[in-house]
């Protein structure tokens, strides 16, 4: 089957500051709360950490000289709060904006398009130390002037702006699971931070269009679609559930401005609830994105919560945070709506994340069919372990698995879904937040891990050469 894919859609790849940049105190850079959460022991994998990550910051030419041979479309790539603000708030650091625009320049010389994320996790350490970072409705502001900052030096040169990295995750791991920073496990004190950062992308988006009325902005979510796991209308009813906790929590928000009844009901029973004024919801009315961001990996599979266990939850157990657990917590809303299981029909990644390339056009399709706006695939990859034979990669089962997952977009697009492009996870490899350097997803081999980064020479894997003939076609060759 030929694929078709818009004329000017964007074949493009992704990246985060604190998984690439290192350079982590150089040029008046100012410390992140990653900086400092990757200094207690055993939070990450061997204790690693981006204080070199890739180095991208000195080796950006020799990456984007790659892009180009590759015949990239796009690049998407954070900037670092606290590179432009040492402090959060205050003085600008020069030296740190120059670097970001050399890095456009860069890019816009060779035909790529720059698509950035105004954050991307790492907020300035100060802004956490001082304020209690996200909790605080003061970051609201602070966010907002840093990224007018932003707008008002790179508004004429940048297209598409992402105003923040999967909020969905960085909340839950950072507030409620504790394994991320801020280190937190308070399922309350989470839904106050997320209502902040709800506040905060919607402030941010009103005064793009403002500053930059031609150019569009978004957030980039990741997203999953949850499957009952039987036809069971009580399973159905728990996927249901399972989709507004874990999607329109957020996604109804962004696009519509109020939060899901049933679940503020719930959280309210819970006591889990939090402030929202009159004026918050005119705030989050007016801040409605140009284009969703989605990021991709996999969705999730629940069944009809078992209410005995409710009771009783300290029998819950917790494991990996990413593949949305229960709460270990009196007060779990999950225990209420749903209960995660595994899905018979899918394979699962050396991580165990399940892969499911279908599950990519539903997703597609029901955000579209439900907000109404273009869709950018911000983030789709593997994960693997990486082989280096006789100074190859054989990445076939990355090759394979990207493919999968191209080809459901192009069915979407076939389908009516206005998708923009598509950013794969990533470039390079680069530093996996809490699974070092050896969970590799680049198309460009970086020769370091998770002990020595004394060389991080780069290497063109077999993808690097698949993806070059996708663009190529246009998607043609899928
Ligand atoms: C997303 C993040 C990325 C990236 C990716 C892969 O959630 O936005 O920054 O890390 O997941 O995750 P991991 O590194 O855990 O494999």
């Amino acid at each position: 089957m030929i694929m078709k894919f818009p004329n000017d859609f964007l074949w493009g790849a992704a990246s985060a500051a604190y998984q690439v940049e290192g350079a982590y105190n150089e040029d008046g850079k100012g410390l992140s709360i990653w900086d400092e959460f990757s200094q207690i022991k055993g939070k990450t994998k061997h204790n690693t950490n981006g204080k070199v990550a890739v180095d991208f910051y000195h080796h950006y030419q020799e990456d984007i000289k790659l892009m180009a041979e590759m015949g990239l479309k796009a690049y998407r790539f954070s900037i670092s709060w606290s590179r432009i603000l040492p402090n959060g708030e205050g003085e600008i650091n020069q030296a740190g904006l120059d670097f970001y625009e050399r890095v456009i320049d860069e890019l816009l010389k060779n035909d790529i398009e720059p698509i950035v994320t105004l954050y991307h996790w790492d907020l300035p350490e100060k802004l956490q130390t001082k304020y209690g970072g996200w909790e605080n409705r003061k970051l609201v502001d602070l966010f907002v002037e840093y990224c007018r900052i932003l707008f008002e030096k790179f508004g004429a040169k940048i297209k598409y702006w992402v105003t923040f990295n999967e909020q969905n995750v960085f909340t839950s791991l950072g507030y409620r699971w504790a394994s991320h920073p801020p280190n937190v496990s308070d399922t309350k004190r989470m839904f106050q931070a997320n209502h902040v950062v709800n506040l905060a992308n919607a402030k941010v988006i009103q005064l793009f269009h403002k500053l930059v009325p031609n150019e569009k902005i978004g957030p980039s979510f990741g997203y999953g679609e949850v499957y009952p796991l039987t036809s069971s209308p009580a399973d159905v009813l728990a996927a249901v559930n399972a989709n507004q906790f874990n999607n329109d929590w957020w996604l109804d928000v962004y696009c519509r401005g109020y939060y899901p009844e049933k679940i503020l009901r719930l959280l309210k029973k819970l006591h889990l609830d939090f402030e929202i004024t009159a004026e918050d919801l005119k705030v989050l009315k007016a801040g409605k994105p140009d284009f969703l961001g989605i990021n991709y990996y996999h969705g999730g599979t629940v069944k009809a919560p078992d209410f005995e266990k409710v009771k009783n939850q300290k029998d819950f157990d917790k494991t990996d945070p990413y593949l949305m657990a229960a709460d270990k917590q009196a007060a779990s809303p999950e225990s209420y709506l749903f209960e995660s299981v595994e899905n018979p029909y899918l394979d699962k990644t050396n991580w165990g994340w399940e892969i499911d390339p279908i599950g990519f056009r539903i997703a597609l399709r029901q955000v579209y069919e439900k907000y109404q706006l273009p869709i950018m695939i911000t983030e789709n990859g593997l994960g693997a372990f990486d082989k280096l034979e006789d100074g190859k990669i054989n990445d076939q089962y990355r090759i394979d698995y990207l493919n999968d997952h191209l080809v459901q977009v192009g069915k979407a697009i076939a389908d009516g879904v206005p998708v923009l492009g598509f950013c794969a996870w990533s470039f390079t490899d680069l530093l996996s937040w809490l699974n070092g350097y050896d969970k590799r997803y680049g198309f460009v081999y970086i020769d370091r891990d998770d002990y020595s980064a004394e060389n991080l020479t780069r290497i063109k894997k077999q993808s690097f050469y698949w993806y070059q003939k996708i663009i190529e076609s246009n998607g043609g060759k899928l």
